[in-house]
Protein backbone atom coordinates (compact mmCIF):
# COMPACT_ATOMS: atom_id res chain seq x y z
CA UNK A 1 0.00 0.00 0.00
CA UNK A 2 1.49 3.62 -0.71
CA UNK A 3 1.61 5.96 1.64
CA UNK A 4 0.60 9.58 1.46
CA UNK A 5 2.87 12.17 1.63
CA UNK A 6 1.76 16.07 1.71
CA UNK A 7 4.89 17.95 0.75
CA UNK A 8 4.68 21.79 1.34
CA UNK A 9 6.85 23.40 -1.34
CA UNK A 10 7.79 27.36 0.25
CA UNK A 11 8.98 28.08 -3.25
CA UNK A 12 11.28 31.64 -2.67
CA UNK A 13 9.46 32.74 0.59
CA UNK A 14 10.61 32.84 4.23
CA UNK A 15 13.37 34.48 6.77
CA UNK A 16 14.84 32.82 10.18
CA UNK A 17 12.08 33.86 12.02
CA UNK A 18 8.84 33.21 9.75
CA UNK A 19 10.44 29.58 9.22
CA UNK A 20 11.03 29.16 12.93
CA UNK A 21 7.43 29.73 13.87
CA UNK A 22 5.71 28.18 10.87
CA UNK A 23 7.95 25.47 12.02
CA UNK A 24 7.64 24.74 15.45
CA UNK A 25 3.37 25.34 14.43
CA UNK A 26 3.13 22.69 12.11
CA UNK A 27 5.43 20.02 14.74
CA UNK A 28 3.28 21.28 17.54
CA UNK A 29 0.19 20.90 15.62
CA UNK A 30 1.02 17.70 13.60
CA UNK A 31 -2.21 14.56 13.94
CA UNK A 32 -0.90 11.99 16.75
CA UNK A 33 -2.56 9.75 14.44
CA UNK A 34 -1.80 10.69 11.37
CA UNK A 35 -1.61 8.47 8.39
CA UNK A 36 0.63 11.18 6.32
CA UNK A 37 4.36 11.76 5.85
CA UNK A 38 4.98 15.42 6.33
CA UNK A 39 7.85 17.13 4.15
CA UNK A 40 8.77 20.92 3.72
CA UNK A 41 10.63 22.25 1.17
CA UNK A 42 12.69 25.40 2.24
CA UNK A 43 15.09 27.48 0.10
CA UNK A 44 18.59 26.46 0.55
CA UNK A 45 19.60 28.80 2.80
CA UNK A 46 17.20 27.91 5.55
CA UNK A 47 17.81 23.75 5.56
CA UNK A 48 20.01 23.77 8.10
CA UNK A 49 17.50 25.98 9.98
CA UNK A 50 14.97 22.83 9.22
CA UNK A 51 17.87 20.55 10.56
CA UNK A 52 18.13 21.91 13.72
CA UNK A 53 13.78 22.67 14.37
CA UNK A 54 13.21 19.44 12.50
CA UNK A 55 15.44 16.83 14.14
CA UNK A 56 13.60 15.56 16.59
CA UNK A 57 9.83 15.49 14.51
CA UNK A 58 8.55 13.21 12.78
CA UNK A 59 9.12 15.73 9.53
CA UNK A 60 11.31 15.68 6.83
CA UNK A 61 12.81 18.64 5.17
CA UNK A 62 14.05 18.95 1.60
CA UNK A 63 15.11 21.13 -1.40
CA UNK A 64 13.33 22.70 -4.35
CA UNK A 65 15.97 22.08 -6.89
CA UNK A 66 19.77 20.92 -7.10
CA UNK A 67 22.45 21.10 -9.08
CA UNK A 68 23.00 18.64 -11.85
CA UNK A 69 27.06 18.40 -11.34
CA UNK A 70 28.66 16.83 -8.40
CA UNK A 71 30.87 19.42 -7.27
CA UNK A 72 33.24 22.36 -8.95
CA UNK A 73 33.28 25.49 -10.87
CA UNK A 74 29.31 26.09 -11.01
CA UNK A 75 28.99 29.62 -9.00
CA UNK A 76 25.27 29.59 -7.64
CA UNK A 77 24.61 26.16 -7.60
CA UNK A 78 24.16 23.58 -4.39
CA UNK A 79 24.91 19.97 -4.96
CA UNK A 80 23.65 17.08 -3.83
CA UNK A 81 25.96 16.02 -1.64
CA UNK A 82 25.29 19.46 -0.16
CA UNK A 83 21.88 18.81 0.20
CA UNK A 84 22.31 15.41 2.07
CA UNK A 85 24.92 17.67 4.63
CA UNK A 86 22.02 19.62 5.18
CA UNK A 87 19.82 16.47 6.16
CA UNK A 88 17.90 16.27 2.69
CA UNK A 89 15.89 13.47 2.18
CA UNK A 90 13.99 14.73 -0.42
CA UNK A 91 14.82 17.31 -3.70
CA UNK A 92 12.10 18.80 -5.76
CA UNK A 93 13.28 19.00 -9.77
CA UNK A 94 11.24 19.88 -12.58
CA UNK A 95 9.10 21.96 -11.11
CA UNK A 96 7.05 24.05 -13.91
CA UNK A 97 8.57 27.25 -12.34
CA UNK A 98 11.99 26.19 -13.43
CA UNK A 99 11.31 24.90 -16.01
CA UNK A 100 9.45 28.47 -17.51
CA UNK A 101 11.94 30.62 -16.14
CA UNK A 102 15.12 28.87 -16.22
CA UNK A 103 14.75 26.57 -19.30
CA UNK A 104 15.04 23.15 -17.58
CA UNK A 105 14.05 20.54 -20.56
CA UNK A 106 12.74 17.56 -19.96
CA UNK A 107 16.68 15.84 -20.33
CA UNK A 108 17.88 18.18 -17.93
CA UNK A 109 15.10 17.38 -15.07
CA UNK A 110 15.86 13.46 -15.62
CA UNK A 111 19.15 14.03 -15.36
CA UNK A 112 18.86 16.12 -11.89
CA UNK A 113 16.72 13.14 -10.56
CA UNK A 114 19.37 10.56 -11.41
CA UNK A 115 22.12 13.07 -9.62
CA UNK A 116 19.28 12.96 -7.00
CA UNK A 117 18.65 9.29 -6.68
CA UNK A 118 22.43 8.07 -7.29
CA UNK A 119 23.39 10.38 -3.86
CA UNK A 120 20.42 9.31 -1.84
CA UNK A 121 18.14 11.98 -1.99
CA UNK A 122 14.21 11.32 -3.75
CA UNK A 123 13.35 13.41 -6.40
CA UNK A 124 9.76 15.13 -6.77
CA UNK A 125 9.97 14.86 -9.82
CA UNK A 126 7.15 17.78 -11.23
CA UNK A 127 5.03 17.64 -14.57
CA UNK A 128 2.29 19.26 -15.81
CA UNK A 129 0.87 20.99 -18.65
CA UNK A 130 -0.13 24.39 -19.67
CA UNK A 131 -3.38 26.22 -20.09
CA UNK A 132 -2.68 26.37 -23.96
CA UNK A 133 -1.48 22.39 -23.65
CA UNK A 134 -4.39 21.07 -21.50
CA UNK A 135 -7.08 22.86 -23.96
CA UNK A 136 -5.09 21.86 -27.29
CA UNK A 137 -5.67 18.51 -26.08
CA UNK A 138 -2.26 17.99 -25.63
CA UNK A 139 -2.41 16.72 -21.62
CA UNK A 140 -1.35 13.47 -22.16
CA UNK A 141 1.43 13.97 -24.75
CA UNK A 142 3.18 16.60 -22.78
CA UNK A 143 3.17 14.64 -18.92
CA UNK A 144 3.82 11.54 -21.11
CA UNK A 145 7.30 13.04 -22.35
CA UNK A 146 7.89 15.32 -19.11
CA UNK A 147 7.64 11.64 -16.98
CA UNK A 148 8.77 9.39 -20.04
CA UNK A 149 12.78 11.04 -19.98
CA UNK A 150 12.90 10.56 -16.27
CA UNK A 151 11.93 6.95 -16.92
CA UNK A 152 14.53 6.45 -19.77
CA UNK A 153 17.61 7.56 -17.75
CA UNK A 154 16.54 5.65 -14.31
CA UNK A 155 17.01 2.12 -13.88
CA UNK A 156 13.90 0.59 -12.21
CA UNK A 157 16.20 -0.09 -8.82
CA UNK A 158 16.83 4.11 -9.17
CA UNK A 159 12.74 4.39 -9.67
CA UNK A 160 11.86 2.98 -6.68
CA UNK A 161 13.35 6.05 -5.38
CA UNK A 162 11.20 8.69 -6.80
CA UNK A 163 8.21 10.51 -6.21
CA UNK A 164 5.92 12.03 -9.15
CA UNK A 165 3.92 15.25 -8.82
CA UNK A 166 1.40 15.98 -11.06
CA UNK A 167 1.10 20.33 -11.05
CA UNK A 168 -0.90 21.81 -14.20
CA UNK A 169 0.71 24.13 -14.78
CA UNK A 170 -2.66 26.66 -14.83
CA UNK A 171 -3.39 25.63 -11.54
CA UNK A 172 -0.06 26.89 -9.69
CA UNK A 173 -0.22 30.00 -8.06
CA UNK A 174 -3.38 30.94 -9.54
CA UNK A 175 -6.01 29.58 -6.90
CA UNK A 176 -7.60 27.26 -9.59
CA UNK A 177 -7.68 23.65 -8.84
CA UNK A 178 -8.28 20.98 -11.35
CA UNK A 179 -11.49 19.34 -10.37
CA UNK A 180 -10.46 15.79 -8.68
CA UNK A 181 -11.46 13.87 -11.25
CA UNK A 182 -9.28 15.54 -14.01
CA UNK A 183 -6.51 15.03 -11.72
CA UNK A 184 -6.90 11.31 -11.06
CA UNK A 185 -7.16 10.80 -14.84
CA UNK A 186 -4.14 12.30 -15.36
CA UNK A 187 -2.32 10.11 -12.59
CA UNK A 188 -3.87 7.02 -14.13
CA UNK A 189 -2.17 7.97 -17.01
CA UNK A 190 0.48 8.57 -15.43
CA UNK A 191 1.01 5.24 -13.35
CA UNK A 192 -0.37 3.49 -16.51
CA UNK A 193 2.95 4.88 -17.87
CA UNK A 194 5.27 3.57 -15.01
CA UNK A 195 3.79 0.26 -14.75
CA UNK A 196 4.34 -0.05 -18.61
CA UNK A 197 8.17 0.52 -17.21
CA UNK A 198 7.90 -2.08 -14.71
CA UNK A 199 4.28 -3.44 -13.26
CA UNK A 200 5.58 -3.40 -9.74
CA UNK A 201 6.74 0.14 -10.07
CA UNK A 202 3.42 1.32 -11.39
CA UNK A 203 2.04 0.24 -7.86
CA UNK A 204 4.70 1.53 -5.39
CA UNK A 205 5.50 5.10 -6.90
CA UNK A 206 3.62 7.74 -5.05
CA UNK A 207 2.16 10.96 -7.76
CA UNK A 208 0.82 13.48 -5.83
CA UNK A 209 -0.92 16.09 -6.80
CA UNK A 210 0.02 19.84 -6.84
CA UNK A 211 -1.38 23.25 -7.43
CA UNK A 212 -3.50 24.84 -5.60
CA UNK A 213 -4.34 22.56 -3.03
CA UNK A 214 -5.98 24.22 0.01
CA UNK A 215 -7.25 23.08 3.41
CA UNK A 216 -11.24 22.95 1.38
CA UNK A 217 -10.19 21.02 -1.37
CA UNK A 218 -7.68 18.58 -0.18
CA UNK A 219 -9.80 15.73 1.16
CA UNK A 220 -11.41 15.23 -2.11
CA UNK A 221 -8.29 15.20 -4.54
CA UNK A 222 -7.01 13.16 -1.47
CA UNK A 223 -9.64 10.29 -1.57
CA UNK A 224 -8.46 9.80 -5.27
CA UNK A 225 -7.70 6.55 -5.92
CA UNK A 226 -4.13 7.42 -7.68
CA UNK A 227 -3.73 10.84 -6.02
CA UNK A 228 -0.84 9.59 -3.16
CA UNK A 229 -0.45 13.17 -1.49
CA UNK A 230 0.26 16.44 -2.46
CA UNK A 231 2.75 19.23 -3.40
CA UNK A 232 1.13 22.16 -1.76
CA UNK A 233 2.40 25.65 -2.70
CA UNK A 234 0.51 29.30 -0.58
CA UNK A 235 -0.88 26.74 1.78
CA UNK A 236 1.98 25.50 3.16
CA UNK A 237 2.85 28.85 4.45
CA UNK A 238 0.45 29.12 6.76
CA UNK A 239 0.33 26.19 9.49
CA UNK A 240 -3.26 26.23 9.55
CA UNK A 241 -3.60 25.53 6.63
CA UNK A 242 -1.00 23.16 6.02
CA UNK A 243 -1.85 20.91 9.22
CA UNK A 244 -5.55 21.39 7.89
CA UNK A 245 -4.55 19.23 4.70
CA UNK A 246 -2.47 16.82 6.53
CA UNK A 247 -5.53 16.52 8.82
CA UNK A 248 -7.96 15.66 5.70
CA UNK A 249 -5.61 12.83 4.65
C1 LIG B 1 1.45 25.39 -6.02
O1 LIG B 1 0.52 24.74 -5.54
O2 LIG B 1 1.36 26.58 -6.24
C2 LIG B 1 2.72 24.72 -6.33
O3 LIG B 1 3.38 25.11 -7.28
C3 LIG B 1 3.23 23.65 -5.46
O4 LIG B 1 4.49 23.22 -5.88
Amino acid sequence: MRRTLIAGNWKMNGSFAANRSLLTEIVAGLPASSSADVLVCAPAPYLAQCADVLAASPVAWGAQDLSVHAQGAYTGEVSAAMLLDCGCRYVIVGHSERRAYHAESDQLVAQKALRAVEAGLKPVVCVGETLEQREGGQTNQVVGAQLDAVLALLTVEQLRNIVVAYEPVWAIGTGKTATPQMAQDVHAFLRQQIAAKDQELGVSVQILYGGSMKPDNAAELLSMADIDGGLIGGAALKSADFLAIVGAV
